[in-house]
């Protein structure tokens, strides 16, 4: 059953769950300071990436939609995931979700042996895991968007077959890359599978948290909660699917970034209905323009 009546929630200012407790686990001063919201996806994107890279952090929660003068210095358009950087006198910031995984991931590389993506002794892997992310980037976050914004029913019927497209366009580029990467060449023994497939993500059986795990999780685990209880929407019934998001949605990095299910359904109540000037995004799938 999809929900029909705006009741004028608005979103939440605050994690709550797991991600309240690793919020408060994070909130002495560190080198980084990560400016995020609760609700917001592309801060979820790279706050798995701290969890899981175990690059020290302090969370720093702001209303983007107020934007405060301290976001505004770390991230232009006052657009959160943003973080500072304190080793630097005086500090600088970096924004844009993608850019600061790339950010994480090098200074990971430079620092600790996790990585989300696989080794640069494979550059086929790393460019098939890119292909991924930027399919989700380009098809699958803004038709995430149209599909949860659309008000009229049969709009809302294509933009919900376009999005289950994007879902499954998703799904056979992981089989590429599972085929191209992992499979190829023969019979493998576990230790060799698990080898090949280390930043290929959740994906893989026994595998660890990767690249396409962190850029589509966080609006995967909006589809099942925020989508599942507006538009009623169910993800294509695929067990290799499911499987993987179930894996994922446990996973301890992203189980420790997720507020629970009612902030979701509250905080995108606007989005559901489209509610004027809900942000820039909503803005921006409203005048058919790219996302900011
Ligand atoms: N391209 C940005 C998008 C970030 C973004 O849109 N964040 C939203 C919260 S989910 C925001 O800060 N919105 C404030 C606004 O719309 O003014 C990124 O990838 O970091």
């Amino acid at each position: 059953m999809s929900s029909r009546t705006d009741s004028g929630r608005s979103y939440h200012k605050e994690c709550t769950g797991d991600a309240l407790d690793t919020a408060k686990d994070h909130s002495r001063d560190e080198a980084i300071t990560l400016f995020g919201s609760c609700f917001c996806p592309f801060v979820q994107r790279v706050w798995i990436a701290f969890e899981y890279l175990g690059i020290p952090y302090k969370v720093y929660e702001v209303d983007p939609y107020q934007k405060p003068q301290d976001l505004l210095e770390v991230s232009p358009k006052g657009l959160v995931p943003g973080l500072r950087l304190n080793e630097f006198n005086p500090p600088r910031g970096l924004n844009e979700s993608t850019v600061i995984l790339e950010y994480l991931q090098d200074l990971s590389t430079a620092t600790t042996s996790k990585s989300l993506l696989p080794s640069v002794g494979n550059p086929y892997a790393r460019s098939l895991v890119r292909l991924q992310a930027d399919h989700v980037n380009r098809n699958l976050v803004p038709a995430f968007y149209r599909f949860l914004q659309a008000q009229d029913p049969e709009v809302q019927a294509t933009a919900g077959k376009e999005y289950t497209a994007t879902i499954e366009t998703l799904v056979s580029l992981l089989e590429r890359t599972e085929r191209e990467v992992v499979e190829q060449g023969g019979v493998f023994g576990d230790g060799e599978r698990r080898a090949l497939a280390i930043g290929l993500g959740l994906w893989f059986e026994g595998g660890s948290l990767g690249w396409i795990d962190a850029m589509a999780g966080p609006w995967l685990y909006r589809t099942k909660v925020v989508l599942g209880h507006y538009r009623g929407f169910k993800l294509p019934s695929n067990p290799k699917l499911q499987n993987w998001l179930d894996r994922l949605f446990e996973y301890p990095a992203f189980k420790a970034t997720r507020s629970s299910d009612q902030l979701y359904i509250d905080s995108y109540e606007r989005y559901a209905f489209n509610r004027p000037n809900t942000s820039q995004v909503a803005n921006a799938i409203n005048s058919g323009r790219a996302l900011p």
